[in-house]
């Protein structure tokens, strides 16, 4: 008989980090209200969550590692919007962005999760941003409590 070690979505006590970019603010900060929502109606008290802001989603990366590093949280949560029609170097934030909360995550061992947002238009991150495509926010939040609570599993097996 195989072991299966699944997560729960039980976030209470689990303390989480969220970085978040400044950068397309009026997106991010809906990201961050459902991050936020997600995480309360799990059974997160909000006095376990802190809240890093950082200028863009290029320095999400820098601010994750660092939150990771402390030991003091089970998952760290990085929410961003990156938006092709506004920046010639969309690709290169992007790549930075996606690179680096990956390395951060495994350099670690602590669950990055990546809730940045990289769309053609404005309207495609609004739509994601608790529009019609749902709350990438509400996603990352959620999966980040799977995987803090998953990583306790395996630290226990
Ligand atoms: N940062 C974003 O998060 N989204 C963007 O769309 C964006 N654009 O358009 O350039 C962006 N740029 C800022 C970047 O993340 C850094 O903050 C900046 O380059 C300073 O290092």
């Amino acid at each position: 008989m195989p072991t299966h070690l699944e997560g729960n979505l039980t976030a209470d006590g689990h303390r989480f980090a969220i970085v978040v970019g400044r950068f397309n603010e009026h997106i991010t900060e809906n990201l961050l209200d459902g991050a936020l929502d997600t995480l309360e109606r799990h059974g997160a008290d909000l006095d376990d969550v802190t809240v890093a802001h950082v200028p863009g989603s290029w320095e999400i990366p820098v601010a994750a590692q660092k939150c990771a590093r402390t030991g003091d949280f089970d998952a760290v949560i990085c929410l961003g919007a990156v938006i092709r029609g506004e920046t010639p170097h969309f690709d290169y934030v992007c790549s930075g962005a996606t690179s680096g909360t990956m390395q951060a995550s495994l350099d670690t061992e602590v669950p990055v999760v990546f809730g940045i947002l990289t769309t053609d238009t404005v309207d495609q991150a609004v739509e994601r941003a608790g529009s019609k495509g749902g709350n990438k926010g509400r996603e990352a939040a959620a999966a980040a409590i799977e995987m803090a609570s998953l990583m306790a599993q395996i630290d226990r097996f």
